[in-house]
């Protein structure tokens, strides 16, 4: 099984879920809700105004994500989507369950609400040295009240 817990454009609601949904990328399944055990920075940053969770354990916020069951296709996408290793890597994170929904009909103990799970995540250590200064977030909008809307793939020149 692999899990992949995604905090950013990813998620249900912001600009590339779709991807996610695409059958041609591969299958998904959500199955929780979750935030990292370990306080993290969220910033904003770059002039596409990129979500990055930077990998210094300890600053910054819970942050909070969706945690889906994953194929090795999709995590093939995922992975040169989130163009790793260069922009982002991939690393396993600990998080504790809020909501677990499951499904997907392959069988999977749920855990319980508070229970601590391993998930992979796309975060960064390869930033710039004025980014963990940058303002946090617990919980990623691209139409959040910060005013650093998402520039698509697809609008960069
Ligand atoms: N996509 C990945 C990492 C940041 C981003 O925008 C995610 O949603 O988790």
């Amino acid at each position: 099984m692999i899990h992949v817990f995604v905090y950013g454009t990813l998620k249900k609601g912001q600009p590339n879920h779709y991807r996610m949904l695409d059958p041609a990328n591969g299958t998904v399944h959500f199955l929780a809700s979750a935030r990292t055990v370990e306080k993290h920075p969220l910033v904003i940053a770059d002039k596409h105004n990129v979500p990055f969770l930077l990998n210094v354990p300890g600053k910054g916020q819970h942050v909070h994500g969706e945690i889906y069951r994953v194929d090795t296709r999709m995590l093939e996408f995922l992975d040169a989507f989130e163009r790793v290793p260069s922009m982002y890597q991939r690393t396993l994170l600990k998080l504790v369950v809020e909501k677990w929904v499951g499904g997907g009909g392959e069988e999977e103990a749920a855990p319980s609400e508070g229970s601590v799970v391993e998930a992979y995540v796309y975060s960064t250590t390869t930033y710039k040295p004025e980014w963990p200064a940058l303002p946090n977030y617990e919980s990623y909008d691209s139409q959040g009240d910060h005013g650093l809307e998402y520039v698509t793939r697809e609008a960069r020149d």
